[in-house]
Order: C-alpha cells, then sequence, then structure tokens
C-alpha cells in the first residue's frame, strides 16, 4: 500500500520590510485552509516565511538584525498559526531566523522547524551553507550578507520520523550541495522540504564594469539542483519560494514538487502567493535505492581514492 502525504508548496509574494509578522502569519494562515480544501497534511513554507529577506541589506551593527529573529517558537504572532494548522490537522515547515543564546552567547540562525499535525514541533534544523558576504560589498552587486548575520547551523543535517516516513530539512543554498540531500539519503530520508529566497538576476563585478549574469540560469540552476538532489538520492524535495518583487529585488518563483525521479511533479506559475499540491508516495523513493543507489552496495567510498585531509576541504596546491 503506498505511503501517501499530499503535500502543499506555499510559495509566498513579496514581504515588504514594513510589513508585520501578523501580515504575514495572515497570508499563510490563507494558504493553509486553501490546503485544507485540498487535503493536503503537511504545507511547506519559503525561508524566513515571518520577514523581509533582511540579510540582502547591509546594517551596520549586525546586530540590528536582532529585530528580525524570534528567540522561542511559536511566538505570540505565529501562535495563530500553529493553532489553524492543528485545527486543521496539518503539519508545517516553517522557515524563520532564529536568536538563540548558547553558552552565554547570542547567535542568529536561519532556522526551519517541522511541526506536526497536532501543532507540536518535532524537528529543527539550521542553515549550514550561508551565502553572501560578510563584510560591505564595494562593487555594490552583492544581495545577500547571510554571512554577516547568522552563524553556520549546528544541528548537521538531522532527520525526523514524522508524516509516516523520514524527513528531512534544508534552507535555500543548501539546495545547491550534493552534501545536504546524500548527508540525509544516508540516513534514509524520504523528503527534503527546502524554504529559499533567491534573485531572478544576479550581477556579477568584471574589472570595473557590473555585468548582468545570463538570467535564463538562475531558474535552471535552481531547478537543476533540486532534481538532481531528488533523483541521485532519491527522495521527494519540496522547493518553495519567496518571490515577486521584494524591497527592491526580484525574487524568482519557481516553486516546485519534486519526485524521487528528478520528475517535476507540480509547478508554480506565478510571483505571488500561491498553493502547488501533489499527492507523494514515499514509497516512490524505494526503486531508485533498489536499483541505481544501493548505497550499501554500490557507495564505494572506499575507492574514491580520498586522503584523510580530502574528506573535508581539499586545500589548494
Ligand atoms: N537565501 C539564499 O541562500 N540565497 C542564495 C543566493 C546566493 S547569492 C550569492 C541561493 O543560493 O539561492
Amino acid at each position: 500500500m503506498a505511503r501517501l502525504v499530499r503535500v502543499g508548496g506555499a510559495q509566498l509574494g513579496p514581504i515588504q520590510p514594513e510589513d508585520t509578522r501578523a501580515q504575514a502569519v495572515d497570508r499563510m494562515i490563507a494558504l493553509l485552509r486553501q490546503a485544507a480544501g485540498h487535503g493536503c497534511n503537511l504545507v511547506v513554507f519559503p525561508e524566513l516565511a515571518l520577514t523581509t529577506f533582511f540579510p540582502r541589506r547591509i546594517m551596520q551593527d549586525p546586530d540590528e538584525a536582532n529585530v528580525y529573529c524570534e528567540t522561542t517558537m511559536p511566538t505570540p504572532e505565529t501562535k495563530p498559526l500553529f493553532d489553524e494548522a492543528a485545527r486543521l490537522g496539518i503539519g508545517f515547515y516553517l522557515g524563520y531566523a532564529e536568536l538563540a543564546e548558547e553558552a552565554g552567547r547570542k547567535l542568529r540562525y536561519n532556522t526551519a522547524i517541522l511541526v506536526n499535525g497536532e501543532g507540536q514541533i518535532v524537528g529543527k534544523y539550521r542553515k549550514v551553507h550561508l551565502p553572501g558576504r560578510a563584510e560591505p560589498d564595494p562593487t555594490g552587486v552583492t544581495k545577500n550578507y547571510e554571512q554577516r548575520y547568522f552563524t553556520p547551523g549546528n544541528l548537521g543535517f538531522p532527520v525526523f520520523k514524522a508524516f509516516g516516513g523520514v524527513m528531512g530539512m534544508a534552507l535555500c543554498n543548501d539546495r545547491r550541495w550534493p552534501e545536504t540531500y546524500r548527508v540525509m539519503a544516508l540516513q534514509g530520508v524520504e523528503m527534503v522540504m527546502l524554504g529559499y529566497n533567491t534573485g531572478a538576476v544576479r550581477w556579477a563585478a568584471e574589472g570595473n564594469r557590473i555585468v548582468q549574469m545570463p538570467s535564463h540560469l538562475e531558474m535552471f540552476h535552481n531547478h537543476l539542483s533540486m532534481q538532481a538532489g531528488a533523483y541521485q538520492n532519491s527522495t521527494w524535495v519540496i522547493g518553495v519560494a519567496k518571490a515577486g518583487c521584494e524591497d527592491g529585488e526580484e525574487l524568482m518563483g519557481g516553486s516546485c514538487i519534486i519526485a524521487p525521479s528528478g520528475e517535476i511533479v507540480a509547478l508554480a506559475r506565478t510571483l505571488g502567493d500561491e498553493l502547488i499540491v501533489a499527492d507523494c508516495d514515499l514509497d516512490a523513493v524505494k526503486w531508485g535505492r533498489e536499483t541505481y543507489f544501493r548505497f550499501d552496495v554500490n557507495r564505494r567510498i572506499e575507492h574514491y581514492g580520498l586522503i584523510a585531509s580530502q574528506r573535508g576541504v581539499i586545500p589548494p596546491e
């Protein structure tokens, strides 16, 4: 018998700097109700879903970013989302900025949580691959300062038994790194949920010229990385965007639900609040893992020719 999870990918249109968390939560509740109408068990929201994508701007003092962070979850502003989801019996993945206190230090993490259909948090992930810069970019092309505001995640890539399967989480830039999927696949992941905020247009400094990168590549790489991650690890991948013109930056949409075959089975058509839905059979991961990707049999780490230092970062010549 199939192990079906009906998943809603809840893409959000832009959240402007002046928008409140309560406004964002209202929009998410509207999408949750739509998902309930479709019979969804699980809804995936984007990365940093409660606020504007604040790391696109440089703040002199990184601690100014604390106003965008949550110290606990649920907060009074997000409680209505938890309550409505529990009332509807729908679980959800939510990306937000976390301000944690660890060993007497305050640290910010780019975080995602998994909440079950009873409104209980059953998993937490902190973004490992932080893109962008920590220091101001003299060329002005950088639209991402996550390295300035966040500490790399210290929870690894854990997986969680929930929704009748093995669930994993990742955030945005993580999707471009094969390790993200493989570390979870080696723990048996069956569905990777991933929220993202990615510019539709990218600029680069070439000498003293600023050039626009070919814009078709942004969406191509977005889907390529998630489809490859799904196929090469035989897992469902749910990629959900924040989209549209946010604080002057065009964010790409392209939210999608990807089967373990690597095929996109649901795709957003707009740059606004939009729900995409697919029935995800968790048993569909088995075919790939019993044929091309038998990790225990065909994966030959002892033959990869790695020396100890190469298992981490390979030093330059
Ligand atoms: N949010 C996020 O991780 N965005 C990055 C943009 C990187 S720009 C250097 C992404 O990989 O989509």
